[in-house]
């Protein structure tokens, strides 16, 4: 059995309107997380240990072995990428009141945890990601990770909602302007229902 790439939860126009342009999805989906998908394949086919064993485990058991990392760098951005297609939305932006309760009780304001959450996005050095996770002590924390390294490969806890830093994520239509692509995210993009929903079943 070989791994798919997930269909996008809508149309490659559906965030066209608000900063994420078809160009930009078709790309970074059709072509980017396919190529991912299609190496992790190979690798698995050229391994018989890999052969019959899920994404997660494929992902922690190559997770820091030197011998491993091109099977942990395609099956990791398989992953990635599967969690953020989840945290956009056509209809983002709006923090439903469950979600806003438990930003408020761990980050004091839902403008600190955006805060919070832009910091980790913007200072992600190079390649990476900037995720939401409710942490093994129950609260809901920021952190970031570079290049196909994620919660679940270092154990940090659930992801909530992941923002991918990589350049292919913006610069079609931010060109170098990450800052402004965190914010537009944040403001207009963001599955906050996905991430209430997620942070329920956490
Ligand atoms: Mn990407």
């Amino acid at each position: 059995m070989s791994f798919a790439l997930p269909s996008l939860p809508y149309s490659t126009n559906a965030l066209a309107g608000r900063g994420m342009s078809q160009e930009t999805l078709e790309l970074h989906h059709g072509k980017h997380h396919q190529a991912y998908v299609t190496a992790l394949n190979g690798l698995v086919e050229k391994n018989p240990a890999l052969q019959g064993k899920s994404l997660e485990e494929i992902i922690r058991l190559s997770h820091n072995n030197a011998e491993l990392t091109p099977v942990f760098n395609n099956a990791g951005q398989h992953w990635n990428h599967s969690r953020f297609w989840e945290s956009l939305s056509a209809q983002g932006g709006g923090i439903p009141g469950s979600l806003e309760k438990r930003l408020v009780a761990d980050f004091g304001s839902v403008d600190k945890f955006k805060e919070t959450f832009k910091n980790a996005a913007a200072t992600q050095f190079g390649s990476g990601w900037a995720w939401l996770v409710l942490g093994n002590e129950g609260k809901l924390k920021v952190i970031k990770s570079g290049n196909a390294s994620s919660p679940l490969a270092t154990g940090e806890g659930k992801v909530i909602l992941v923002l991918d830093v990589w350049e292919h994520a913006y610069y079609v239509d931010f060109r170098n302007r990450r800052a402004d692509f965190i914010d537009n995210f944040l403001a207009k993009v963001a599955n906050y229902d996905d991430a209430a929903e997620k942070l329920q079943r956490a």
